[in-house]
């Protein structure tokens, strides 16, 4: 029998990501919604280096260097009765395979525009992605305490460049550096905040109606005319609120506010945890699974090493999809087609991690990995199934590596098969040039730098690293010949992935059009699946 507390448990989950072009400050809302869920009492600034209080959730070494996001990260809190899951994602580029991957895991996204910027490139290349999987949307027009453009300009630049519309829920007073509050449609009333210390802890709010004396006494004429107008100017020119529309992903309700006063943070929080989805279902092999399936189902979509100096061990990122999850229950795994015991499960309250006796549908739990996890697994404690795969990205950039202190090998090894199991890169073993080498393979630059990094300050090698003029990598589905009989151009290279499949490596693509000319019946595969494919009938 399915209980009752499994239904009520589920129904307060909500599970969410925040993305944006880089900057936008994802990582600093985050940690405002921690803040005001309770899981941290302070909060620390982004980029304030040389302070002691980092970002609860860039914990990465060079995270905390640079003041940019390399990973996701999930966390958890309380807010109001809502269990709420959240995952900050990197805006960089060169980590978008990993953003991609914990959308699948999100049943809504956070988007974050910078006020002064508004619609950034890269923020356009994730809408589409949230688009696609018709998840709803939110917007949050971020750093209103600065220079800003205007609003209504904001929202044309969202329907043209994003082609969505937007249905304002607040509307900021107060700009260009005079950012005073936010006027809240639904209500009527005016908010306005002070103090906040700068940020660090909760900021004072006052609210009132607008037609209020207290509203008269408080805030300037000026500042009451114009938000009169522009309200007024709003009923008529805005998208009502729909629901359904919402939902859908083809309307966005749009928020002002500033991470970094906590200005607008938390009615922001309230509208968004009224309005996004409880856990949504998701597709496997064997059709459709609700979360209110009566029994556990997830999958893994992030696996991450050496999170915590401390223990260096290897944690699995579940999403769980359907169910209650038990701590040390048996399941059945995907990835070894064998059934398994979960042990350590673990959640991440802020920068503390607790352990987990039970979860739910929507969450979001790390499990300890000896090493038999991989990116895609499914779990299930009812059926043997398969959830839909993530992405994998072709990488477009190539090095050769090697440890600079031979006798280093192992270790480097270590890191380096670890860190390709995170999905980061991708490791090619290539014998054609007489001796062994390994090659890695990125779709980002910055990751050769992470993987630099990472080696020394997570596995205490040095590492060599010679860049490689290939930019396509294909996998050999069918082959006319022995591999080292095709007739390639002399700047194509040959070379095994990690298990073990022939790859060919190209500088260009009139080289792979050749390579196709060339060699009749050749077949070449844009990208290698982490497993068997499936098909999928919804
Ligand atoms: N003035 C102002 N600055 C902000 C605000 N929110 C964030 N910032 C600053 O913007 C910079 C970037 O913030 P992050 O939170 O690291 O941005 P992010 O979107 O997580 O960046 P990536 O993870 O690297 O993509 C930091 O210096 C923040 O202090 C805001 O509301 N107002
Ligand atoms: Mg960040």
């Amino acid at each position: 029998m399915f209980m009752t507390e499994t239904r009520s448990e589920i129904a307060r989950r909500r599970t969410f990501a925040i993305i944006s072009h880089p900057d936008a400050g994802k990582t600093t809302l985050t940690e405002k919604l921690l803040l005001y869920g309770g899981a941290i009492r302070q909060a620390g600034s982004v980029k304030a280096r040389k302070a002691a209080r980092h970002a609860t959730s860039d914990w990465m070494e060079i995270e905390k260097q640079r003041g940019i996001s390399v990973t996701s990260s999930a966390m958890q809190f309380e807010y109001n009765g809502f269990r709420i899951n959240i995952l900050d994602t990197p805006g960089h580029q060169d980590f978008s395979e990993d953003t991609y991957r914990v959308l699948v895991a999100a049943d809504a996204a956070v988007m974050l525009l910078d006020a002064a910027k508004g619609v950034e490139e890269q923020t356009v290349k994730l809408f589409k992605v949230c688009r696609l999987r018709q998840i709803p949307i939110f917007t949050f027009v971020n750093k209103m305490d600065r220079a800003a453009k205007d609003p209504f300009a904001l929202m044309e630049e969202l329907e043209n460049v994003l082609d969505i519309r937007a249905c304002p829920m607040n509307w900021p007073i107060g700009v260009d550096g005079d950012f005073q509050g936010v006027y809240q449609r639904r209500t009527g009333q005016v908010l306005l905040y002070s103090g906040g210390n700068h940020g660090i802890s909760v900021a004072e709010e006052r609210s009132m109606p607008l037609d209020s004396l207290e509203a008269e006494a408080i805030l300037a004429p000026r500042y009451r005319e114009r938000l009169r107008d522009e309200v007024e100017l709003l009923d008529v020119a805005g998208d009502a609120f729909h629901a359904e529309a919402v939902l859908s992903g083809n309307l966005t309700p749009l928020f002002f506010g500033s991470a970094i006063t906590n200005f607008g943070v938390e009615p922001f929080l309230e509208a968004f945890l009224a309005i996004t989805p409880p856990p949504l279902s998701r597709l496997s092999d064997r059709g459709v699974i609700r979360p209110d399936e009566d029994y556990f189902s997830g999958f893994i979509f992030k696996i991450q090493a050496n999170m915590n100096p401390a223990h260096r061990d290897r944690l699995a990122f579940v999403r769980v999809v359907s169910g209650r999850f038990q701590k040390d229950m048996s399941v059945y795994h995907s990835g070894t087609d064998k059934t398994m015991q979960l042990k350590q499960p673990q959640q991440f309250m802020a920068d503390e991690r607790q352990a987990v006796e039970h979860a739910y549908a929507g969450d979001i739990i790390g499990l300890f990995d000896p090493g038999c996890f991989h990116l895609g697994d499914s779990l299930s404690a009812g059926p043997k199934l398969r959830f839909q795969s993530i992405p994998v990205f072709a990488p477009e950039h190539f090095a050769r590596v090697r440890p600079e202190d031979s006798m280093k090998r192992k270790a480097f090894q270590k890191g380096v098969c670890q860190i390709a199991e995170e999905g980061a890169i991708q490791i090619f073993l290539r014998t054609e040039t007489g001796r062994e080498e390994t090659l890695v393979g990125v779709v980002g630059v910055l990751q050769f730098e992470v993987l630099e990094h990472r080696l020394i300050t997570e596995y205490g090698v040095t590492m060599i690293m010679e860049r490689l003029p290939f930019r396509f990598v294909r996998w050999v589905v069918s082959c006319p010949a022995p591999i080292d009989k095709l007739r390639l151009t002399s700047t194509s290279g040959r070379a095994l992935d990690d298990e073990e499949r022939p790859v060919l490596l190209f500088e260009n693509e009139w080289s792979i059009r050749l390579a196709m000319e060339n060699n009749h019946g050749l077949e070449l595969s844009e990208t290698a699946t982490r497993h068997e494919r499936i098909d999928f009938h919804s």
